[in-house]
């Protein structure tokens, strides 16, 4: 590791008007309680703590309010300061790790950290851990409801336009987008997905070939393009028997032990650069359940194993 990769920077992000059901917001309070900032130091990491973001003021903007999208100049404050503090965080050389809060804040943290590694001139992959693809716009949304339509922002889909204000828009281009994990996804938002040729592995995947296979497929196609990754994790893509804390529950999601696997192989790749965990809602919570298992899988990803053996078949450190 060098220097820099020792380093992981903590911020809450306490959204949650992008979801549905309200609860999200003390998610980064729960992952603290959990012991996340206690995991990562006896990994070894340098924590820095940013604390909370504070609710941006109302800024809604010049143009027009979109329709079907709830919320609309709440989100948008949100947006253009979480990806200011992304591309800052990002450009400090430490890992980011953004504590949600809704997954509408991937609008923010994938835009601020694309932004940075587009000044290194490195491509960035973002893996999305996900139950849904997040694939929709205002045009095909259901349900109007913004933490739906990250992913499809982030792929420049039309209809969000102003919702960073002053903050550079960064598109990833589709081929660099993973939806992991998926088993919900609404009529248009799938032919949307399929539009525009996203890369998907879907349960059925998952059960067919196991996690192994199909994350080990990502990590290759990041490093043979000489990129860095950004791993969106909303907790919904578990299984709702192993976390039950989150709004939106599908089921037949990923078991613990497969969730534990992906993080290991995705420490194990060193391409990791930057970290979205969303989605955990404490109020639907059983006893801190969701939270303790939303800090495990993050210390695997970080690094914690049984055992300190080197994956047999998979034996690449992380560079530095
Ligand atoms: B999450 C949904 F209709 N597709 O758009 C929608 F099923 O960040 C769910 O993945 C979106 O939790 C879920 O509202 C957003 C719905
Ligand atoms: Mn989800
Ligand atoms: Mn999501
Ligand atoms: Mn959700």
């Amino acid at each position: 590791h060098s220097e820099s990769a020792r380093r992981v920077a903590l911020l809450g992000v306490p959204i949650e008007i992008g979801a549905g059901l309200r609860g999200t917001l003390m998610g980064p309070a729960a992952l603290r309680t959990a012991g996340i900032g206690r995991v990562l130091d006896q990994l070894g990491f340098a924590v820095e703590d940013h604390g909370d973001m504070t609710r941006p003021a109302l800024d809604g903007g010049n143009d027009p309010v979109p329709a079907n999208a709830n919320y609309y100049s709440e989100v948008r404050s949100w947006v253009g300061a979480i990806s200011a503090r992304a591309y800052e965080l990002a450009r400090s050389g430490a890992v980011p790790l953004f504590m949600g809060g809704d997954h509408s804040l991937s609008m923010g943290s994938v835009n601020g950290v694309a932004r940075y590694w587009q000044s290194e001139g490195k491509p960035l992959f973002v893996l999305w851990l996900d139950a849904h693809a997040d694939y929709n716009t205002p045009a095909t949304t259901l349900t109007a409801n913004m933490h739906g339509m990250s992913a499809a922002f982030l792929c420049g889909e039309p209809g969000l336009d102003d919702l960073l204000g002053d903050e550079p828009r960064v598109s990833i281009p589709p081929s660099r987008l993973d939806l992991f994990g998926i088993r919900s996804i609404d009529p248009l938002e799938k032919d949307l997905v399929r539009q525009r040729a996203i890369p998907v592995v879907d349960m059925r995947a998952i059960d067919e070939f196991g996690v192994g296979v199909l994350i080990r497929r990502v990590i290759d196609r990041v490093r043979a393009a000489g990129g860095v990754l950004h791993l969106s994790f909303d907790v919904d893509v578990l299984d709702p028997s192993v976390a039950p804390g989150v709004g939106t529950t599908v089921p037949g999601g990923a078991t613990y032990r497969e969730a534990h696997l992906v993080m290991e192989l995705l420490h194990d790749s060193g391409l990791v650069r930057s970290v979205d965990i969303v989605e955990l809602n404490p109020f639907l919570d059983e006893r801190g359940r969701t939270a303790r298992v939303a800090v495990e899988l993050l210390g695997s990803l970080f690094g914690m194993q049984i055992t300190d053996r080197v994956t047999p078949s998979n034996a690449v450190l992380p560079e530095g």
